[in-house]
């Protein structure tokens, strides 16, 4: 089948549905491919914290309705070091600024409802397979469908089918600049039956590895362990991973309650860029032109943030016809991309036990966290990196 639209979107993660939902509002007409089935989409466990410009996103594009009755409003996180914790307060070094816990298959399950509701075509087990003509005015994506090849020409092609999609291929390699770290270790991921043991996330550092407590509703806990890189599934019996959760958690006065494991999974950590995130009519959003490491829980922020800029330069471009904003994509991208990326290492590096550090590294990672915890403008920083302020600032140079 031969059709068109005016944005073709690759990708029914958070970036190609809020794209098509904030297009939708806008009169754009636009169709989202999606490889996998519905329920795959909406079950991957992945991100679970939500920057307020995140959420003001949401809200702009009509999908926040049951993340404002269900989200879990935090404002603050405590970071551990061997045991011992200290309370960032968020809202008081920010101004007021908090961070939201509501996860990303429920983002993702709210914007898949709206896409239905208004009766917007999300085709799933829909798989691009190539992209052609993406510097003439009618780009075409090709994709098989039900067993059949189709053809969609548009306007322009949005490029959100994630880290291991197909568009970014399709900007020359001869224009592209990738930049890539492969971290030497690992989380294991729970979803866990039980309560959570604190209103607010822990990240610890401890000698034995690094592990994050969160959450996904009063019921459910999320928590993570660091593992090695070469560790599968079946090295981390439930035992194991509450024996550590308890010791890398553990403080003087205070129990991490137990309970039955859902679901396992464990994830690399890298930090990757590539550059730049558009060519000819195609722009790259989210994961497709970069990820980062979760410790600074910015993955799927990242991808709302490039979704709004895209967004806002397609909407100039079929209001006054002005292509400024969409030649100024990758640049304005990039700045806050690499803010993100600096964050993210940051969060990593001092988080994370790593063996092969030299005994000067491993110190200076101890005084980064003393810093921390003496430092108001330390902490202050890392408050405003994780709230997303300094990310949305990233180009005001102080005066
Ligand atoms: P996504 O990867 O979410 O979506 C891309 C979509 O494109 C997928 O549904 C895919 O099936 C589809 N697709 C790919 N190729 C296609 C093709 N050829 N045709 C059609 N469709 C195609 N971030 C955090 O902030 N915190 C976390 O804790 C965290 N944990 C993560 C755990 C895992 C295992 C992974 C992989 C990522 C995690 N992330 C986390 C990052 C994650 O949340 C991403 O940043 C977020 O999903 C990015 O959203 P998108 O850019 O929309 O890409
Ligand atoms: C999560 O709840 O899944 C989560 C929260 C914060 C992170 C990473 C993951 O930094």
């Amino acid at each position: 089948m031969n059709h068109h639209t005016q944005v073709g979107i690759i990708g029914a993660g958070p970036a190609g549905l809020l794209l098509a939902q904030l297009l939708y509002q806008q009169g754009i007409e636009s169709v989202v491919l999606e490889s996998r089935s519905r329920e795959r989409v909406e079950s991957r466990q992945r991100a679970g914290l939500l920057e307020q410009g995140t959420v003001d996103r949401l809200r702009q594009a009509g999908a926040a309705d049951r993340l404002d009755r269900e989200g879990l409003v935090h404002e603050g996180v405590i970071l551990s070091y061997n045991g011992q914790r200290h309370r960032i307060n968020l809202t008081e070094l920010t101004g007021g600024s908090c961070v939201t816990i509501y996860a990303q298959t429920e983002v993702v399950k709210d914007l898949i409802r709206l896409r239905v509701e208004t009766g917007n075509p999300v085709l799933f087990e829909a798989q691009a397979t190539a992209i052609k003509a993406i510097t003439s005015s009618t780009p075409m994506i090709q994709y098989t469908h039900n067993g059949e090849e189709h053809f969609l020409t548009c306007d322009f092609l949005a490029g959100c089918d994630g880290f291991h999609g197909i568009s970014r291929q399709f900007i020359p390699e001869s224009l592209t600049t990738v930049y890539d770290k492969v971290y030497p270790y690992s989380w294991l991921g729970i979803l866990a039956n039980v309560p959570p043991s604190t209103h607010e996330l822990i990240y610890a550092y401890h000698d034995r590895g690094f592990a994050l407590h969160s959450m996904r509703s009063p019921e459910i806990s999320r928590l993570y362990v660091q593992c090695d890189v070469t560790d599968t599934l079946a090295d981390w019996p439930d035992e194991r991973i509450w024996a550590e959760l308890q010791i890398r958690l553990g403080t003087t006065g205070w129990t991490l309650q137990e309970g039955p494991v859902l679901e396992k999974t464990i994830t690399p950590m890298r930090s990757f860029v590539s550059e730049p995130m558009q060519y000819g009519r195609l722009f790259l959003a989210g994961d497709s032109a970069h990820i980062v490491p979760p410790t600074g829980a910015k993955g799927l922020n990242m991808a709302v943030a490039d979704t709004g800029q895209l967004f806002d330069a397609l909407v100039r471009w079929y209001q006054d016809g002005s292509t400024t904003d969409l030649d100024n994509y990758t640049a304005c991208c990039m700045r806050r991309v690499w803010r993100v990326q600096e964050f993210s290492n940051f969060m990593t590096e001092m988080l994370h036990h790593n063996r092969d550090k030299s005994s000067f590294d491993q110190h200076l990672q101890e005084s980064r966290f003393n810093q921390l915890i003496t430092s108001r403008a330390a902490s202050t920083l890392l408050a405003e990196n994780y709230v997303g302020m300094a990310a949305k600032r990233a180009s005001e140079v102080l005066s």
